[in-house]
């Protein structure tokens, strides 16, 4: 169980980062801490379906690196609609290298990703090194970085010391680390933002490892403050309505938890 949150409109008021402030008041406006997951290869595809559920959604992730077809107006074009339908945009790079080597390549090459991305993310294997380079780029920038705390998929290694420490590279960068990408509620500062991944009305999992849980339950047992849905929304006939369906099981759960 979890302790009492903050509503979101006090979030958006008291939270030490602007860019944190930013998220939860549009949560708050749009009544929704959905995030969508759009995973494709077509720029075309993702743009189309970006417009489409934009409306429901508090942010868009992407892995900017799948599109076979990315020019620099992909990402314009991205950030036109985040101005559109008012959400941020979160690039899951996972960053994994040493300071000097994700500094560029967050900086530059081709995707120039903290010129668009308000949100990316690292592993914290290589140690606190990692934060500081990644916040000499997006710190001027007013960007903001998860740490990967946990993960969804089976077998995987982020647990217990390595999970402990990520929370101390995010609790001591308040500055430039936003939270986690989690699967339970890792710190008890409300500055810091909890991202679960690995949602699905239909539980189950994939033939390559993920495993789901319902948004109900990430939210209310394992204290989610946004939902990272993917194929939920994106491999289904009706992706709009299904988008609707997150966020309103999204957020009637979050609703429960500061009723409780
Ligand atoms: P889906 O809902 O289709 O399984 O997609 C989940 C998305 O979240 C993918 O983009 C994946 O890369 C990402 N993700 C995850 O599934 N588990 C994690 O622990 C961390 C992730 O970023």
């Amino acid at each position: 169980s979890i302790q009492k949150v903050m509503s979101h409109k006090e979030r958006a008021v008291k939270c030490c980062h602007p860019l944190v402030r930013s998220l939860y008041s549009i949560m708050n406006d749009k009544e929704t801490n959905l995030c969508m997951s759009v995973d494709f290869t077509s720029s075309e595809d993702l743009l189309q379906l970006v417009d489409k559920v934009g409306p429901h959604v508090c942010l868009v992730k992407t892995h900017i690196d799948m599109l076979e077809d990315f020019t620099t107006d992909v990402t314009q074009q991205l950030q036109r609609l985040a101005h559109k339908h008012n959400f941020l945009i979160f690039e899951d790079r996972k960053f994994g290298d040493i300071g000097k080597t994700v500094h560029t390549q967050y900086q530059g090459g081709m995707y120039k990703i903290s010129s668009w991305a308000h949100i990316t993310n690292a592993h914290p294997v290589p140690g606190p090194g990692i934060v500081s380079a990644l916040a000499e780029v997006g710190k001027p920038l007013g960007r903001g970085c998860l740490m990967v705390a946990e993960m969804s998929s089976s077998g995987n290694l982020a647990t217990g010391e390595y999970t402990k420490a990520a929370v101390k590279m995010a609790e001591t960068n308040k500055d430039f680390v936003i939270g986690f990408i989690s699967q339970s509620r890792l710190s008890a500062d409300p500055d810091l933002v909890h991202m679960t991944p690995g949602i699905k009305i239909q539980m189950g999992g994939d033939s390559l490892g993920q495993q789901y849980v319902t948004p109900k339950m990430a939210i209310t047992e394992r204290g989610a403050d946004v939902i990272i849905v993917g194929r939920g929304i994106t491999g289904v006939s009706d992706p709009v309505g299904a988008a609707k369906e997150y966020k309103q099981a999204g957020y009637s759960a979050y609703l429960n938890t500061l009723n409780h």
